[in-house]
């Protein structure tokens, strides 16, 4: 039978499959500092002495600011953890988790799991790389497989090429533009057709990057020549091979994108598919640009950035700020010339982190308009909470930075001739190695780091308060925010719990540290957007014992029930009847979660049955009924 891409990948790394989840070998991990130091107390507290993955690698991207001694306390514990356990150690400074995992880990054919939910990025090289909790990657460095639900692959078709000054983020948009960031929950996007070949690694890398904002799994491009040509200019070429989907493979979906036919687009305050072109924008004042982020920050988008900058200056009232993705980028404009223009123009030139894209400085002012080139424009995400954040290319972002206000870039002239070199810098001195002696490594673990949370096992029944009622597609932004102030707690969870909805209910940690066992009530997606597991731990320590919603995210959902929270499915109408403050009661928990016997839920004042259900496999389960995944893990990796 003819195989996608896909299931060749996923064939290959087979552990168990059933109707409902796949279970795969995970052959790499990656993990970034913000959801690190979780992912490391908890591969400690499995108790092994080293990972057992073919590679690991720790990244510093995320908490570089350090504005107290917290970032620079969690940067030191991550670097011992890394040298005492195997795992690679990536420099504060080195670049964004994803970029550098690109250019100087990713292997066609290989499975990756990241404890980030921008993951997907290396699929841009034909790695079936997949975002996940800092447990579920703890799990994967101790050897254990990785579940996901069993997916839909949906076949991309691009044809013909992109015209002058669009670019890969416009095809992204295109397909958010047309599917929602709903519409890829439970599948998988895989990338075919012959207008594959027109693209480069990284612009396919900007385009699985933002294949996380579908909700899909994982995105994936076909590994051909390209693909080798990038990974030796890496130096890296004995690490390719062909890889592609089979002739005639069937696909569950398809989505086909005539490439010639895509303009310059935008992505509208406040959600990556409020997708609409730029012209219908144009003329609108634009307060800041900021080009950077794991989508959009690769050589050739800063040389084209430069490029279009050089003898030009940054329009009066608009601010420019560059963060390059990675310090081999930084270097290489430095090298080359066009960090000059870049400076030339008045641009700011920011460190090769994630920055302003996960609010680390640069908020815009009061209800500014903000072009940026990332990949998130949640509310209050950049800072500001009545910002205006607007998703684009980095060739519009540069269009508005220069002329102060929206500009389709096609106004701006002939497209600059950009070639870049065959071979790229290659410098790894800010990546550590593991150490030969790791018993000799000592752990410092300064008073920031506390001790995880724990949770006893699933209770049989529950009576919970309903402490907030949310609609659609709420973020992990809104449950766990995160920003320059909320950040650098990520490794205390009692303090961190304090700002647990906090953009929306400013009361809400107090209310459920009094309600003592609570719940949530949303409709669908609930959980969009990161894979921060703090936006369940945190919960869960105040107290949480259950989500109603009529659907989650996939990343989300699994963080629940690692920390013991029932995700459970409200059905039709159930949600109209529910107010905020109601009490709800849930029995039968443990005849459902062992003999999959329905749930009993009921309105705890009136006795009214509520139609709701849990369904969940097997082995999660299991990991509910143990109280989470870490007394599971602990079970397994003992036996
Ligand atoms: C994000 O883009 O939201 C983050 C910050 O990278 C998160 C991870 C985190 O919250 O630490 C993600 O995408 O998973
Ligand atoms: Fe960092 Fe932003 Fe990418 Fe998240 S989306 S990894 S915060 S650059």
């Amino acid at each position: 039978m003819q195989k996608t891409l896909t299931q060749k990948i996923i064939d290959a790394h087979i552990v168990d499959r059933n109707e409902k989840e796949c279970s795969i070998t995970i052959d790499q991990t990656l993990t970034q500092d913000a959801t690190g130091t979780m992912a490391y107390l908890e591969f400690e507290a499995i108790g092994l002495e080293k990972v057992r993955t073919e590679l690991s690698v720790s990244y510093v991207d995320h908490n570089t600011l350090q504005s107290g001694f917290e970032n620079a306390d969690d940067h030191r514990f991550l670097q011992d953890i890394a040298r005492k356990y195997g795992v690679y150690f990536s420099r504060p400074g080195n670049g964004i988790c994803h970029q550098v995992h690109l250019e100087r880990f990713g292997i066609p054919g290989k499975t990756l799991l990241g404890s980030d939910s921008h993951t997907p990025t290396a699929g841009g090289i034909a790695m079936l790389a997949i975002g996940a909790g800092g447990l579920d990657v703890a799990s994967a460095m101790a050897g254990m497989p990785f579940s996901i639900p069993k997916p839909k692959v949906v076949g991309v078709i691009l044809t013909s090429r992109l015209s002058p000054w669009v670019s890969a983020k416009d095809i992204i948009l295109e397909i958010l533009r047309r599917l929602t960031v709903k519409g890829g929950v439970g599948k998988i996007f895989e990338y075919a057709g012959d207008g594959v070949a027109t693209l480069s690694v990284p612009e396919r890398a900007t385009i699985t990057n933002m294949g996380a904002e579908l909700g899909a799994t994982t995105s994936i491009f076909p590994s051909d020549e390209i693909t080798r040509a990038f990974l030796a200019s890496q130096g890296r070429e004995s690490v390719w091979r062909p890889l592609a989907a089979d002739d005639g493979a069937q696909y569950d979906e398809i989505v086909e994108v005539d490439l010639s036919k895509i303009e310059p687009l935008a992505a509208c305050p406040h959600s990556p598919d409020k997708v609409v072109p730029v012209r219908e924008l144009a003329g609108k004042k634009v307060d800041q640009v900021l080009v950077g982020s794991c989508t959009n920050s690769s050589l050739k988008d800063l040389m084209m950035t430069a490029r279009v900058l050089r003898g030009k200056t940054v329009h009066t009232d608009t601010s420019l700020a560059i963060a390059p993705g990675s310090r081999q980028v930084l270097a290489m404009l430095a090298g080359n010339g066009a960090l000059a223009d870049i400076i030339s123009s008045g641009a700011r030139i920011l460190e090769s982190a994630c920055g302003p894209c996960i609010g680390m400085g640069q908020a815009p002012r009061t209800g500014g308009v903000s072009v940026r080139t990332f990949n998130r424009n949640f509310p209050g995400r950049s800072g500001t909470k009545d910002a205006q954040v607007y998703l684009t290319s980095p060739e519009v972002a540069v269009a508005c930075a220069l002329k102060g206000c929206f500009t389709d870039p096609r106004d701006l002239g002939p497209y600059p001739d950009i070639v870049l070199p065959e071979q790229f810098l290659i410098d790894d001195s800010m990546i550590i190695p593991p150490a030969e002696t790791p018993a000799s490594v000592e752990i410092a673990r300064g008073p920031n780091i506390r001790p995880l949370p724990k949770r006893g096992r699933m209770e049989d029944s529950l009576e919970l308060e309903v402490l907030l009622k949310l609609g659609d597609n709420i973020t992990t932004d809104d449950i766990m925010p995160a920003g320059a102030k909320i950040l650098p707690l990520r490794s205390n969870i009692d303090a961190i719990s304090e700002y647990v909805f906090s953009g929306i209910d400013p009361d809400f940690a107090s209310r459920a540290k009094r309600s003592g066992a609570g719940c949530i009530l949303a409709r669908e997606n609930y959980g969009q957007g990161s894979s921060r597991e703090h936006a369940a731990l945190a919960p869960m320590y105040l107290g949480i014992k259950a989500v109603f919603a009529q659907s989650f995210a996939r990343i989300h959902r699994s963080n629940l029930i690692n920390f013991g929270i029932l995700p459970v499915i409200v059905e039709e109408g159930v949600y109209d009847r529910i107010e905020q403050g109601a009490r709800v009661r849930v029995s039968n928990i443990t005849a459902a979660l062992e003999g999959g016997e329905p749930l009993e839920v009921e309105e705890a004042d009136t006795g009214e049955r509520l139609q709701c259900s849990i369904q969940v496999s097997v082995r999660e389960r299991e990991i509910l009924r143990e109280g989470g995944l870490l007394n599971y893990i602990k079970s397994q990796v003992r036996g």
